[in-house]
């Protein structure tokens, strides 16, 4: 793959760097992606798993399904993709890893600064008192309770729900002054995370998508890469880290 030399210079002489993740990023992990042919959502309806009133309706199933996620996740490691974002930090003085992924994997892969946008699977809490329970929940076909008797839910952020509001506004403040702004893996259709891709546009930040298809974000980009990201970051990184050391 060429990587056009005024993007490697660009990479290589900037100070800050934002790392924009989504399901894709983690798809080489085996972690499957929500969208398109290969989604989650072709066979299971959001509706009926992804919001808070699916989750009154039916704890059971909704837990089912986290458990489920949770395996895969548990099973799975971090791939060359996450690993070569953390490496960045090696080379940047202010390195930022924004995700819309529960799975943390950006965090076994070593990377320091994570904004969770939609909260994290090894995450609970009671929907009635907000203790949290962050350690493995015993579940055999039943829903945990709180001490309280409160139904405990995942600490995820469902449709309908509000993002987590330091979260949010770190992840701001970080795109308000970064010079690279990197798309990894993301449909970018699912907002208000995705509005981030356009404050760092209007922030001049230099956007670099990296993505299997075309997407929302490619109209905006000023590189996109079409392949893995597996595949591509470890590439640009080695790229990178010549033009660095010349
Ligand atoms: C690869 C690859 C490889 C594959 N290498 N690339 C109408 C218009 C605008 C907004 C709305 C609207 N109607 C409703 C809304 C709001 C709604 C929303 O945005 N909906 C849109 C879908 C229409 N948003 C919300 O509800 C948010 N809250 C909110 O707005 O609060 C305000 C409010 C409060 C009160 C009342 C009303 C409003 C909350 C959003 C929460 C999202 N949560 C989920 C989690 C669900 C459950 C779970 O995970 O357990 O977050 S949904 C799901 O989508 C998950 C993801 O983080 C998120 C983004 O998906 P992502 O990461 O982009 O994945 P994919 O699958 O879409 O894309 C993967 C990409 O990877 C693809 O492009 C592939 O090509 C690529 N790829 N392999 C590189 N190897
Ligand atoms: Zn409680």
């Amino acid at each position: 793959m060429k990587i056009p030399d005024d993007v490697v210079k660009k990479i290589a002489t900037a100070k800050s760097i934002v790392f924009f993740t989504g399901a894709g990023v983690s798809a080489e992990s085996g972690i499957p992606i929500f969208r398109g042919k290969d989604g989650i959502w072709n066979k299971l309806k959001p509706e009926e798993l992804a919001n808070f009133n699916a989750f009154l309706r039916n704890p059971e199933m909704v837990w089912e399904w986290y458990n489920h996620r949770k395996q895969i996740i548990h099973q799975s490691m971090p791939n060359q993709a996450h690993l070569s974002i953390s490496e960045f930090q090696k080379y940047f003085p202010d390195v930022s890893v924004v995700t819309q992924n529960i799975d943390n994997l950006h965090r076994r892969a070593g990377s320091k600064t994570i904004y969770e946008l939609h909260g994290n699977i090894e995450r609970n809490y009671c929907i009635n008192c907000g203790t949290f329970y962050n350690e493995e929940l015993p579940f055999e076909g039943r829903v945990p309770k709180c001490k309280c008797g409160g139904l405990i839910r995942p600490d995820i952020v469902w449709f309908g729900e509000m993002l987590p509001e330091k979260e949010f506004s770190s992840a701001e403040k970080a795109i308000s002054c970064c010079d690279i702004f990197f798309i990894i893996g993301t449909s970018a259709v699912v907002y208000p995370a995705a509005s981030l891709i356009y404050a760092a546009k209007e922030n001049d930040a230099f956007i670099i998508e990296i993505n299997t298809e075309e997407t929302e974000a490619s109209k905006i980009a000023n590189q996109s890469f079409r392949g893995k990201a597996g595949d591509i970051l470890p590439e640009i990184l080695n790229i990178v880290k010549e033009e660095i050391s010349k």
